[in-house]
């Protein structure tokens, strides 16, 4: 596979696609955000300001120059069909795992995790278990009749991977009904990181896609995102948990809801990169 002709990588992501373990892609899709739209825009802002960061990592102390990482560049999504769209993230994820790779998706809204969920689940089956970081509990079953939506996408998840298998942290808003739901179908956190360890320790043999909707951060230190839910963890938090998931082995991830327009300071754009880097080399380690 060549990059695609929009390519200008993230930061390290300069070697060739069969060389490479860890392949990252852009899906700037927003087509289903109900409040701030704007994450289409991310992944090439991500990309442009990933220029300002290290390749070393002081926290898990490897460099992304150790390894060879290939960046695809973004899908060219039909706004407006969000069917088709999910399509060409399967699609595209779908190859990558018969390539043996592990597909690494940046957002758009988070609705495109489940394109890459799907083939991930098609592949692992049973073995497959989801550790989701966000605000946003996401297990609608519908949203305004629409049944594919930012809002109803670890409820997708569900539909295919069943009763708990999908492991929640720093949830702080959604219906009751959503956290009424979860009590005998996922695995909630609400509020903080507690017991991640305990769950890291649970599926150490297990194959693990991780999904990280940036909105679990405080708005405090991450602004730029569509639906800001004060109460959230602190980026330390964030990225010493990162550092914890490197005992997994993780098969896919995912990176999501960044709206980079809204915090002109640069600031969210920066903690996504920072996210992003942290979590492909636990991935990697
Ligand atoms: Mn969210």
């Amino acid at each position: 596979m060549k990059a695609n002709k929009n390519i200008f990588n993230f930061i390290g992501f300069d070697s060739n696609y069969d060389d490479s373990k860890l392949v990252l892609f852009g899906a700037p899709f927003d087509g289903t955000t109900s409040f701030r739209p704007g994450t289409r825009f991310a992944p090439n802002i991500i990309r442009n300001d990933s220029y300002g960061l290290e390749t070393y990592s002081p926290y898990i102390n490897t460099d992304l120059e150790d390894y060879k990482l290939f960046d695809y560049g973004d899908l060219d999504f039909p706004f407006g069909n969000t069917k088709r769209v999910l399509e060409m993230i399967y699609n595209l994820s779908d190859e990558l795992y018969k390539d043996d790779k592990i597909p690494f998706m940046i957002g758009g809204e988070h609705l495109v995790s489940y394109g890459s969920i799907k083939a991930a689940y098609e592949k692992y089956h049973d073995e497959l278990h989801i550790i989701h970081f966000d605000a946003h509990a996401d297990l609608r079953d519908d949203y305004m009749g629409e049944k594919f939506s930012h809002a109803t996408v670890l409820r997708r998840a569900w539909d295919l991977v069943g009763d708990n298998k999908i492991h929640q942290f720093g949830i702080r808003s959604g219906e009751k009904e959503e956290f009424i739901w979860s009590i005998n179908h996922t695995n909630m956190t609400k509020f903080n990181l507690e017991g991640l360890n305990l769950v890291i320790e649970h599926l150490k043999d297990k194959k693990v896609y991780v999904t990280i909707d940036l909105d679990v951060l405080d708005p405090s230190i991450f602004s730029g995102t569509g639906t800001l839910e004060p109460g959230g963890i602190s980026f330390n938090e964030l990225i010493f948990a990162i550092e914890q998931l490197k005992k997994l082995n993780i098969i896919g991830a995912d990176v999501v809801e960044l709206s980079p327009h809204y915090d002109q300071s640069g600031t969210s754009t920066a903690v996504a990169c920072k996210v992003i880097r942290e979590l492909a080399l636990s991935i990697l380690n």
